[in-house]
């Protein structure tokens, strides 16, 4: 028979790899984060040439211990996605995780609704492939040490507990903004993330909330670890501080139930297999 092992699996992979460590031996420590002008995607493309179409990617001689999604919400960010892609790609790669990179675009000027657009990314990456973990991403933000594992834990992981425009501390205890980790059992458990925070602010709390309402905890990486810096920005245009915030979360208890995955309507506009990540397009529509 001619040897057909190397079609079973995709990517050229053999059946017969052993799994990859338990901790891989290219994890190193602090990364210095500096954003090097004139950066092309066309380099980022050069330096990472395991990625394939979609930005996927599995370690090429061992059998990852973990499948992880990135879920990067996204409207005319382009600058900050393009250095996100260039730490976030050999970061995951030394981590030895196999891994998608999903970017949700936000189409139109309507006003940005960052934890709806988790909720799509939530079912068109699970509608691919059975990841086992989900890391919900903002992009300005980049992890500055290589233990940080982009991997779940047994409760919701909240990652980003120290950034820089916090002085590397946690504002406050309940904070669940900027990078958590969930696994599908997690986000189904909590009826995923709120679909009518539109415009800036809540919808992290309001996540927080869910975990602990659904009988769940928030577990944590050391803040020597959780470090993030972010890339400095204004507010964006078309997402204006949401001024019912404050009356919203004080209704999570009410409302998470019934809106959230068993809700989200959208409708994707395209779906794009980019060299280095996936990038769906939708319409979330706005507010009622
Ligand atoms: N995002 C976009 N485009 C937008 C808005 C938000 O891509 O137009 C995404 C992006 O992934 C971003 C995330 O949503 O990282 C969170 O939005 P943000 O960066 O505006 O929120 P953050 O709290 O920044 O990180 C606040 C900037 C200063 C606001 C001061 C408000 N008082």
């Amino acid at each position: 028979y001619a040897n057909l092992s190397h079609l079973s699996r995709g990517h050229g992979h053999a059946d017969d790899m052993p799994y990859c460590p338990k901790t891989s031996p290219l994890i190193g420590g602090p990364i210095h984060v500096s954003f090097p002008s004139g950066l092309t995607l066309a380099q980022v493309e050069r330096k990472n040439p395991l990625v394939v179409s979609g930005g996927r990617y599995r370690p090429p001689d061992c059998e990852a211990r973990h499948r992880t999604a990135i879920i990067i919400p996204h409207r005319h960010r382009e600058h900050h996605l393009k250095f996100l892609l260039y730490y976030l790609h050999p970061f995951l790669q030394r981590q030895q995780l196999s891994y998608g990179i999903y970017v949700i675009h936000q189409v139109g000027n309507y006003t940005f609704n960052r934890a709806k657009l988790m909720n799509v990314g939530f079912r068109e990456a699970m509608r691919e492939e059975d990841w086992d973990c989900l890391f919900f991403h903002d992009v300005d933000l980049i992890p500055e040490d290589d233990r940080n594992l982009y991997v779940c834990d047994a409760n919701p992981k909240h990652a980003a507990i120290a950034m820089d425009k916090f002085g590397y501390k946690l504002p406050y205890k309940m904070y669940f903004g900027g990078v958590s980790a969930l696994s599908p059992l997690h986000y189904l458990k909590m009826n995923g993330f709120p679909n009518n925070y539109w415009g800036w602010g809540g919808e992290d709390d309001d996540i927080g909330v869910r975990v602990s309402l659904a009988g769940m905890f928030i577990s944590r990486p050391s803040l020597k670890v959780g470090r993030y810096k972010m890339i400095k920005h204004k507010l964006d245009k078309g997402n204006d501080v949401n001024p019912k915030r404050f009356n919203m979360l004080a209704k999570t208890r009410q409302t998470w139930k019934m809106d959230g995955m068993n809700t989200v309507e959208y409708e994707v506009v395209s779906r794009d297999y980019l060299p280095l990540y996936t990038n769906i397009t939708v319409n979330i529509g706005t507010e009622s």
